[in-house]
């Protein structure tokens, strides 16, 4: 066949194939409802967002605020992708599968835009510690690998093997970030004098964090232990309205009341309190 043959012959399939994830994600109320419910939550959070930052001024603390408010922005347009069946497709288990030869339906989607989503709270987590560039740089590449692997991981179907390799390296990236979290930013925190609300944030990121690869290994794409889409579905729903609406609030609501903590770096904030 020709080039251009091609290219209209997967371009029909495509459209065949988001059609197809668009009629189950319509007919499946447990599905869609995890979605729109978002939806609806991250149009909300950002209007609340908007006018929680009308009085920030200073350059860090706009800088935390904008990165905040990008969260619920991407988190839109990532929920319309996978409603409209866009970022939604049904690949055929390879062998070794518990669902091995069937076509089950992955919400690739979700993983794509965690690559915009996650690095966005990590930068506005940073900020809050006044981490250095050069730990802000790892922390937030890595979490761009483990997202990316995280695809790769959902969407290779030649060996069920490389399913398990892919999600090992993202595991492996995910590792770089909570070490991050763990041990290193706290140190930055006490110094910047943002230790305690960042102690709060990282806590729920941590324990909110976990629970994605914990969803993955049991749901379709992994081990198929939970079969039903719309449950998986849910379970990364309510993981993002805590990890995203609430952590945003949380940081936010600390920001706009507390703004000259953090406006300033620690270094300022240690050069203050000598000569006070
Ligand atoms: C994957 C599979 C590969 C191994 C690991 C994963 C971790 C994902 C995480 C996602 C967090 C997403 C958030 C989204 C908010 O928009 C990719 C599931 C470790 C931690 C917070």
């Amino acid at each position: 066949m020709s080039p251009i043959g091609q290219i209209v012959v997967s371009g029909i399939l495509l459209q065949a194939t988001q059609a197809d994830a668009f009629s189950q994600i319509q007919n499946d109320v447990l599905l869609s409802s995890s979605l729109w419910v978002n939806i609806a939550l991250a149009g909300l959070s950002a209007l609340l967002f908007v006018y929680m930052g009308r009085g920030i001024a200073s350059n860090r603390a706009r800088l935390i605020w904008g990165a905040t408010l990008m969260i619920p922005l991407v988190s839109i347009s990532s929920y319309l992708g996978l409603a409209s069946g866009l970022t939604a497709s049904f690949i055929e288990m390879p062998a070794g599968h518990a669902l091995a030869g069937e076509e089950v339906m992955s919400q690739w989607g979700r993983y794509l835009t965690w690559t915009l989503s996650t690095p966005l709270i990590l930068l506005a987590l940073g900020l809050l510690a006044d981490a250095n560039l050069g730990s802000l740089f790892t922390v937030i590449t890595a979490d761009i690998g483990m997202c990316m692997t995280g695809l790769a991981a959902a969407l290779v179907t030649s060996s069920y093997l490389f399913r398990w390799l892919f999600y090992a390296v993202g595991c492996t990236f995910f590792i770089v970030v909570l070490y991050a979290l763990v041990i290193e930013w706290p140190t930055f925190a006490v110094e910047a004098g943002t230790s305690d609300i960042f102690r709060l944030l990282r806590t729920l990121t941590i324990v909110l964090w976990l629970g994605y690869p914990i969803i993955w290994a049991v749901g379709v794409e992994g081990l198929a232990l939970v079969q039903s889409p719309g449950l998986t579905s849910w379970g990364y729903s309510v993981l993002d309205i805590l990890a995203k609406y609430v952590f945003a609030f949380l940081l936010l609501r600390r920001i706009a009341s507390n703004e000259r903590i953090v406006s300033m770096t620690g270094r300022e904030l240690a050069t203050e309190s000598a000569t006070v």
